[in-house]
Parts: C-alpha cells; sequence; structure tokens
C-alpha cells in the first residue's frame, strides 16, 4: 500500500520501478507448496431442508497450513461443528453414501459414518491444533446460512498435536474428509439418530461431506 503511493507520487522515478518490481518478486517467491481442497455436497437433506455445499481448501506454504471452508446453504444462526474425519489405521477414507444409513431410519447420524468415514480427526476452530473437539468458537452461520472460515496454524505444530493424538499418524490430508455438522436444536430427528455421548444429535448431525484431493502442484 505504502509502495503503491509513494510510486503515486513519484510516477516513472527509477526508485519506484525498483521497489515494485523487488514487491513483485517477493509475492512470487512463495507460491504455496501444496493445495488441497474438498468439494463439500450435501449429506442429509431431508432433516437439513437445505442443500449445503461449499468448499474446504488446505494451502501450505512454508510451515503455514492455512484452513478455510467456505460454506452455504447452511442451517442459519447456528455454530457448525467442522472436522476432517479419517480412519486410524491409514485407510482411505470416503464421505458415507445412502447406504451407510444402516438401522433406515432415513438419517446418516455421525456414527454411521464412521465405517466409511472414520472418526473425528482436526476441529476447524479458533485452535486447530489444541485438537479439542468441543468447543464453541467453530464459525456460525449468517441469517443467510453462510460462512466463511479461516484459520492459520504451524504445520509442525499441528502433525505433532496429531500424531499425539492419532499414534504417531501423519495428517495425510489426501486420505481425509471434511465433514460440516448441525441442524437447528429444534429440528425432530428419529430417537435412533445416534450422536457423540451426550452431544444432540441435532449437533453432530452431518450436513456436508467432502473427500480432501490433492490440487497442486
Ligand atoms: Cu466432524
Amino acid at each position: 500500500m505504502r509502495t503503491k503511493l509513494l510510486c503515486a507520487m513519484a510516477v516513472a522515478s527509477a526508485a519506484c520501478a525498483a521497489v515494485t518490481l523487488a514487491g513483485a518478486l517477493a509475492e512470487t517467491d512463495s507460491p504455496p507448496s501444496a493445495v488441497y481442497v474438498a468439494e463439500l455436497h450435501p449429506l442429509n437433506t431431508k432433516a437439513t431442508g437445505s442443500e449445503t455445499t461449499g468448499e474446504a481448501r488446505f494451502s501450505i506454504t512454508g510451515d503455514t497450513l492455512t484452513i478455510s471452508v467456505e460454506a452455504k446453504r447452511l442451517p442459519s444462526g447456528i455454530m457448525h461443528l467442522q472436522h476432517f474425519h479419517g480412519l486410524k489405521d491409514h485407510g482411505d477414507a470416503t464421505c458415507p453414501t445412502a447406504a451407510a444409513d444402516t438401522n433406515g431410519d432415513g438419517i446418516i447420524d455421525l456414527i454411521e459414518t464412521e465405517p466409511t468415514s472414520g472418526t473425528t480427526m482436526v476441529p476447524f476452530h479458533d485452535d486447530p491444533v489444541s485438537m479439542e473437539i468441543l468447543r464453541d468458537t467453530y464459525p456460525k452461520a449468517s441469517d443467510e446460512g453462510s460462512y466463511h472460515y479461516a484459520k492459520a496454524v504451524s504445520l509442525k505444530d499441528l502433525k505433532a498435536a496429531f500424531a499425539k493424538a492419532f499414534g504417531g499418524q501423519e495428517l495425510d490430508l489426501d486420505r481425509r474428509v471434511v465433514f460440516i455438522h448441525g441442524v437447528l436444536p429444534a429440528t425432530k430427528l428419529p430417537a435412533s439418530a445416534a450422536s457423540l455421548g451426550t452431544i444432540p444429535a441435532q449437533v453432530t448431525l452431518p450436513i456436508a461431506c467432502g473427500k480432501i484431493k490433492r490440487v497442486e502442484p
């Protein structure tokens, strides 16, 4: 910004051109070394009443992993849990299909996602490195039912926290899936809709899922 202002005041000066060039080089100097993307597709649309979609993006530059999630058509005005899930045995996690509804209650609840998608691994809230799943700092959908989440973390710190929590496993982003959870508290769900511990099924109900794929380089 400052460079632009100075340049505007000293058009065509050689010093200005040099500064501008240096700035441009610095910007192109460090492209991300890897980018992973998950296209999020709706799940449990009968319960949500909306087709939640979005994109989760993982961009690595040096030691910085930037996690961002754009989501729309969410149940509005409430916080939504979001994580990547994965299999603990180095397997390749996939998003659940209709076949995951093994009890046939018309809902794919969190527990029914486990055979294909594994367990809850890394949370996307204000402190992913904490690995704490229960927090009140997940993004909240606007009244229009959308949110944008972005968080930069130290890749080294996240890898260490992950290895500690999951028996030395690597992050292996392209073997994971991203889930967004949560419907309005008043949403009627069958009593058979299972959840984690005492958390209401409305909080953990999966509403969108996407397989993480490496897109760059
Ligand atoms: Cu999750």
